[in-house]
């Protein structure tokens, strides 16, 4: 995959539903952007979605977090991501045996395999966690994104950690869509003698975005929508505080500005990398 290629030229090569529908949301709305919501009570939860949907291709949820959570919320959430044309994204970081993750995955009070399109895991078990989500995801048309990197400081997620990641993508590529990094995966974990795939092609999406400020004092580092996008290569940018910021004080239009702000920086950086 060349850094010049346009989303709408990959989505055509994609075999997965979820990363083709990701692909041709971002196209179509012109938005790299997906807006962490990390708030803990539904009625902020859903002022922010609704504030920033037209704004993003993808919500990224922590459902554990929310005090107040049950089967209206998500129905509300459904809701507004046909409302706005975006996907949804439960970022639940499985990281347990085959069996577990597929009950954890199907299962519990949040059932996230029926409604969150895409969601993520830490490769630490080896290849069995991506068996036992895929065994629910796949025949649900559902996306894997693996953590191959993390954006806070000292993450362990590096070197051979990482290369071994995307080893296990390249062995399941029918549900692994990407990555949840820090800059392209391309030609990472390739043996010598080894080649890529000419079809391999894995999205990237990057937490760890601020344009105002470097961390938050808890280890997470910010980089600007330029750097993840255009120099390190990733193609959506994922941001939480930088667009919310304090929930207690809410103020829709602010979060609405903020959104487009982070829209504009990431879609000029995509537009920058793509020119030919
Ligand atoms: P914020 O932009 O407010 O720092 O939020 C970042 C979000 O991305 C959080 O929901 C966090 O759980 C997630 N995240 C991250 O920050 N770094 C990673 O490496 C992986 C993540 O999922």
């Amino acid at each position: 995959m060349d850094r010049h290629q346009t989303y709408a030229e990959r989505s055509a090569k994609q075999t997965n539903a979820a990363a083709i529908q990701l692909l041709d949301t971002i196209d179509r709305k012109k938005t790299n952007l997906c807006v962490s919501v990390d708030v803990t009570n539904s009625k902020d939860f859903l002022a922010i979605i609704d504030a920033v949907g037209p704004y993003v291709c993808l919500v990224k949820t922590h459902v554990d977090i929310l005090e107040d959570f049950n089967r209206t919320l998500v129905e509300h959430l459904v809701q507004l991501s046909e409302k706005h044309d975006f996907l949804i994204f439960e970022d639940r970081k499985f990281a347990d045996i085959g069996n577990t993750v597929a009950l954890q995955y199907f299962s519990g009070v949040h059932r996230i395999a029926s409604w969150a399109h895409i969601t993520n895991a830490h490769p630490v078990p080896g290849p069995s966690v991506v068996k036992g989500l895929a065994s629910v995801g796949l025949p649900m048309k559902r996306g894997l994104l693996l953590l191959a990197e993390m954006s806070t400081e000292g993450a362990l997620a590096r070197g051979e950690y990482t290369d071994e990641a995307v080893r296990i993508a390249r062995t399941h590529r029918d549900f692994v869509i990407g990555f949840i990094a820090q800059r392209r995966m391309e030609g990472v974990g390739l043996r010598p003698g080894e080649t890529m795939h000419p079809t391999e092609d894995f999205l990237v999406l990057a937490p760890g975005v601020g344009l105002d400020v470097k961390g938050d004092g808890m280890g997470q580092q910010y980089r600007t929508p330029r750097q993840v996008v255009f120099e390190s290569g990733c193609d959506v940018i994922i941001v939480g505080r930088g667009i919310y910021g304090k929930p207690e004080a809410l103020d829709v239009q602010a979060v609405q500005a903020q959104a487009e702000r982070y829209r504009k920086a990431g879609w000029d950086a995509y537009l920058e990398r793509v020119k030919r």
